[in-house]
């Protein structure tokens, strides 16, 4: 520092008066502080929601504190970064999570009830923060929270939606997409940085110039647009690290050529401009279907671009060339969504940087890599290539000069194999010539991760095997966890507690492998009946929430049985639906006393379906018309409910897991590359009905199959079945049920009529009518040991114990050593 300097550093230390202070009377002064001066509420009288604003702020700013201090730390350090690519990431509330993982919550709640609040009041205003899907976006958020608490050099990148994923409003059973306006209420756990901005530019020609004696290409583009940087604070558990994800937000670039302004038509102009910000609007809510929209392309281009310029603006602040950049950094690309950044990377060095192509190429492939989240090769995003030519010019143009050295490559290798060439090839040629992005990641990335074991097997033999038989090295599997800092700690305080006191410590929030120790315990009679207690606390709040949401009474006596997850054909509701159906007309011809022996059932499903997706809307209103009849049947009373629940999301999730006695993961074997909500129910002590398909194989490893109930077809067996089509023998109960709907007995007969068309004969792609046999007999399993209360707690014991393995922090370990090769930085404070 200089002189100047010096003093100023001096000053700033005196005035700092060390960090904020996490007693209860310091967090109360915060709070009102806050209150006044931020909040603009009078301390002497503010609301539940005001509160909740003013407590966040108090948090945030010790989230900030930690956030600089981990930032100056990793600049000192400059240890290999890891940047996590992503065009969704669910994160749900902030507020549990960050007073758990700051290790404040106590002491807030203190802070809070002398000042006549209640935490637990104050977490409900919290709306969530849906800026994904569903699986893949939740996946994102918890690999967030896994990096931060392992103390990885690590930051998350993405898109500052303005519109989340829509709210589903059920009307008369059915569907309905709501807008999801939800700034609207203010963001306390974003940081806004104005002058962390970038220009991202669209359209335009590439034109060949003399730069400093290269030969180079320049864009010049059509449309520029500002990318501003919105940062997430990441709080790591039990570690001061705290990481970032940073959104971008799109805004009208400031640099106005007065030409455009000539034409006297100054409202035009301006208007025109201010639609850059439909860039970052509003997230798309199709899950796993490929659109071509020119809007999802700019979105993905946009955020890619103020990414990569981001990343490399921070490298070369430290670096004076490109040598060191693989050693520094690392690209994860969560699916192709983000693959532009290939490009990206590639056009920055050449044309900007002026590192030669060989030297860029050769930085390319050893930063790039990428995970698969799909089996199905429909799943796969495809360019059309106008659309690229139009948008993008120059990164067509280096795409195909990528894809001619691989094409050459391709044919030293296996000669002039046309059929092999077209089919590797990342330039599809046919009626609408396209880039396939899956294969431009597949040529330049050093590695290629499924979601699970199975999957990433039917990536290797099917989906991408000419690529598997190039190159084996690059191909790997790194199953899929979920944090259990979020779907224990946060979600299930009653579970921790218990979990904490049999194991004697709580260490196994950071070392999950701890928790098997549960295992010797699964026989103590006093666990039994603790775990019991907390299940039924727990089984209490969701009756509570169900009534309160849809005017449907249940009782916690009754097996709570769930299937969550984003609507469609492959994830069977329908499966399930139809089995409810059976069930309620087996009660129905039961007399008294075989009724006495009925296992009492609340069948609950929660899901969204894409606005465009009419059998899965269609799936959703069958649930309501079966439910309506079952749960207006006095004749069946208590035996059977069936409940949808509206608007299923990540805190919806919070509260139905660990209210689950049973939950359903009953895919079509081979169709589910991985899941995850079995993980966040095994975690909870659910017991999982399931098919024998993704990571559910993996956990029939971890705790054995006696402790679940497996039915259905296996992977191997279903292309066969399929072949089989008319001729695949289908059991009585099956037809006699889809009658039932054909016959209009849940009304609507013309609306069903399609969804029993897909179930019937060779309609019955995903082979329900096939598997509806064994699902009947798991089905019966489960009653059978929900009966015996001991043994149904030991086994709910078990799944807890067994889920060690499906923590995020295993599978972003895996990454760190295998993948990214990026050790932990801790911030020593
Ligand atoms: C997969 F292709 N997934 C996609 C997609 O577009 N969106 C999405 O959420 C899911 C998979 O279906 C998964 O099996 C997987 O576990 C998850 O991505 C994370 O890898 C559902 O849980």
């Amino acid at each position: 520092f200089g002189e100047g300097e010096k003093a100023k550093v001096e000053r700033m230390f005196g005035l700092m008066d060390g960090f904020l202070k996490n007693d209860p009377v310091s967090l109360q002064k915060d709070i009102l502080d806050h209150v006044e001066y931020t909040v603009g509420r009078s301390r002497f009288s503010f609301d539940d929601f005001e509160a909740y604003q003013a407590l966040s702020h108090s948090v945030r700013d010790r989230l900030i504190e930690r956030w600089h201090d981990t930032q100056q730390y990793f600049k000192r350090k400059d240890p290999k970064r890891l940047y996590y690519l992503s065009l969704e990431f669910l994160m749900g509330r902030s507020l549990s999570n960050s007073v758990i993982n700051l290790g404040i919550k106590d002491q807030c709640a203190d802070a809070l009830n002398q000042l006549g609040f209640e935490f637990e009041v104050l977490a409900e205003q919290e709306g969530d923060a849906a800026l994904g899907n569903g699986g893949l976006a939740r996946l994102a958020a918890c690999q967030m929270d896994s990096l931060a608490t392992m103390d990885f050099p690590a930051w998350g990148y993405g898109l500052r939606y303005q519109y989340g994923l829509f709210r589903q409003v059920i009307l008369d059973g059915f569907q309905h997409e709501q807008p999801d306006y939800w700034l609207n209420f203010g963001n306390p756990w974003e940081i806004e940085h104005l002058r962390i901005s970038y220009a991202v530019k669209f359209y335009g020609t590439v034109e060949e110039k003399q730069l400093d004696g290269h030969h180079c290409k320049v864009w010049v583009p059509g449309e520029t647009v500002e990318a501003v940087a919105y940062d997430n604070p990441i709080p790591g558990y039990g570690t001061r690290n705290t990481t970032n994800l940073r959104l971008w937000a799109a805004k009208p670039n400031g640099h106005y050529d007065l030409e455009s302004f000539d034409t006297g038509d100054y409202i035009n102009a301006v208007i025109n401009r201010q639609r850059a910000e439909t860039i970052s609007s509003i997230l798309y809510p199709d899950d796993r279907s490929y659109q071509g929209k020119e809007l999802r392309l700019k979105q993905q281009y946009f955020f890619v671009s103020a990414s990569v310029q981001d990343i490399i603006r921070r490298f070369k602040d430290s670096h004076r060339n490109f040598d060191q950049f693989p050693e520094k950094v690392a690209l994860q690309l969560n699916d192709t969504h983000p693959s532009l950044a290939i490009p990206e990377v590639m056009r920055i060095l050449v044309d900007e940087e002026l590192v030669n192509w060989h030297n860029a190429w050769d930085i390319v492939r050893k930063i790039f890599s990428f995970t698969v989240h799909t089996v199905v090769p429909g799943g796969l995003e495809k360019i059309p290539v106008d659309l690229l030519s139009s948008l993008l010019p120059r990164h067509l143009q280096i795409i195909y000069d990528i894809n001619f050295s691989f094409v050459e490559e391709l044919k030293k290798r296996f000669g002039l194999d046309y059929d092999r060439l077209s089919r590797m090839s990342i330039v599809e040629e046919g009626a609408v010539k396209s880039i396939r992005m899956a294969n431009l990641s597949l040529v330049c990335c050093h590695a290629i991760d499924g979601v699970s074991r199975i999957h990433s097997d039917i990536l290797k033999t099917r989906v991408f095997k000419d690529f598997f038989e190039l190159w084996p090295q690059k191909f790997q599997y790194k199953t899929n966890g979920v944090s259990q800092r979020r779907w224990i700690v946060v979600s299930n305080p009653g579970l921790c507690a218990l979990i904490s006191k049999w194991l004697g410590t709580d260490a196994w929030i950071r070392d999950i492998d701890l928790i098997m120790g549960l295992r010797d315990h699964v026989e103590d009679a006093e666990l039994q009946q603790q775990w019991k207690m907390v299940r039924r606390v727990n089984k209490i709040r969701l009756a509570e929430y169900i009534e309160a949401m849809i005017g449907v009474k249940i009782s916690p006596d009754a097996m709570f049985d769930v299937q969550i997850k984003r609507i469609h054909e492959y994830k069977r509701q329908l499966l399930n639906i139809l089995g409810i159906i059976h069930r309620y007309d087996c009660i129905k011809n039961m007399n008294k006393s075989d009724r006495r022996n009925v296992v009492p059932r609340v069948c609950i499903i929660g899901g969204k379906a894409a606005p465009g997706y009419e059998i899965a809307k269609k799936i959703i209103k069958l649930c309501h018309a079966v439910g309506e009849t079952i749960n207006n049947d006095p004749d069946i009373g208590g035996l059977l409910k069936l409940v949808f629940i509206p608007d299923y999301n990540v805190s919806v999730a919070e509260l139905v897991i660990p209210g689950s006695d049973l939950s359903q993961h009953i895919s079509t074997a081979g169709h589910e590359a991985s899941g995850t909500g079995n993980m966040k129910l095994l975690m909870n002590g659910c017991l999982l009905l399931a098919t024998v398909d993704g990571s559910t194989i993996e956990i029939i490893e971890e705790i054995g199959k006696e402790n679940m109930f497996l039915f259905g077809a296996k992977a191997h067996e279903v292309a066969t079945l399929r072949a089989k089509g008319q001729a695949r023998k289908v059991p009585l109960q099956f037809s006699r049920v889809v009658r039932k709907i054909r016959d209009g007995y849940f009304g609507s007969e013309v609306y069903f009529k399609s969804l029993c068309d897909s179930l019937e004969g060779s309609g019955d792609f995903y082979l329900l009518g096939n598997d509806f046999a064994s699902y009947l007999e798991a089905q019966a399993e489960a009653d059978k040991a929900f009966v015996d209360q001991e043994r149904w707690t030991k086994m709910s014991i078990l799944c807890t114990a067994g889920s060690g393995r499906f923590s995020s922090d295993r599978t972003v370990g895996e990454y760190a050593e295998k993948t990214w090769r990026i050790e932990p930085c801790r911030c020593p404070f």
